[in-house]
């Protein structure tokens, strides 16, 4: 198995899919916090281009985005299949992987971010409330996204059952009703219900910190540009 290391930051989406995953394979890991605001030797050498967590370290070498941890965990510890075996359902899996996080997470976290209270920021929920559109048409009918069991779809949107949430309530802000997006709140319901998954998930107050934190942070780069 060699020797696992996983450099994280509580609190963080792309920590914690990779930290499911290492559960639901059965690897054990040491994880080391890292401190975003005073970044690490370690860190900075490990992920030299983007300097961000999460980092796997498999014997030292260093693997980085967390989409390509997963399949990095999934093709070297063969237990528990996370991405499914037929290429075009895989090809498809992977597709919507990188929509969500393109698309959903980074437009969920502009519009949290968006001080203005008016037209605009109406624009940016519906923008974000039709992306979603299409990951509600993803699941309808089907109990995860992996079938009958969670599968690399699901780790990747399993943000959705507690970061958004928090997300919502540091932006004042609804994106995600769950009377318009009936099938994915059931999703969640139904994701929250596995043990390994309810084992790593965060406190809402850890959460509604760190995205206070991040955003006191991106607030304060921008007040000081010159
Ligand atoms: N695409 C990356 C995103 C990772 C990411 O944004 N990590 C954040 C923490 S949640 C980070 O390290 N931020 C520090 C920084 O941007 O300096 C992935 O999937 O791993």
């Amino acid at each position: 198995m060699g020797q696992v290391k996983l450099i994280g930051s509580s609190g963080s989406l792309f920590c914690t899919r990779v930290e499911w995953a290492l559960k639901l394979k059965g690897v054990d890991y040491e994880y080391i916090q890292e401190d975003l605001l005073n970044k690490s030797e370690l860190l900075i050498k490990s992920n030299p281009v983007h300097k961000k967590i999460p980092v796997l370290l498999h014997d030292d070498k260093p693997v980085v985005e967390s989409l390509l941890i997963l399949e990095y965990i999934d093709e070297t510890w063969k237990g528990y299949p996370l991405l499914p075996q037929d290429p075009h359902e895989r090809a498809t899996a992977r597709f919507w992987a990188k929509f969500v996080d393109d698309k959903c997470v980074i437009g969920s976290w502009e519009a949290m971010a968006m001080q203005d209270e008016g037209e605009a920021k109406t624009k940016a929920i519906e923008s974000i409330q039709e992306l979603y559109a299409f990951i509600e048409k993803q699941i309808e009918g089907k109990k995860f996204f992996g079938g009958e069991q969670i599968g690399y779809l699901d780790l990747v949107m399993g943000w959705k059952t507690l970061w958004l949430s928090a997300m919502e309530e540091v932006g004042n802000v609804k994106l995600l009703d769950p009377e318009k997006f009936p099938s994915l709140h059931q999703w969640a319901e139904n994701f929250k219900q596995i043990p390994i998954i309810n084992e790593c998930m965060p406190q809402q107050e850890t959460l509604v910190n760190y995205f206070q934190v991040g955003l006191n942070y991106l607030r304060s780069l921008a007040a000081n540009k010159p």
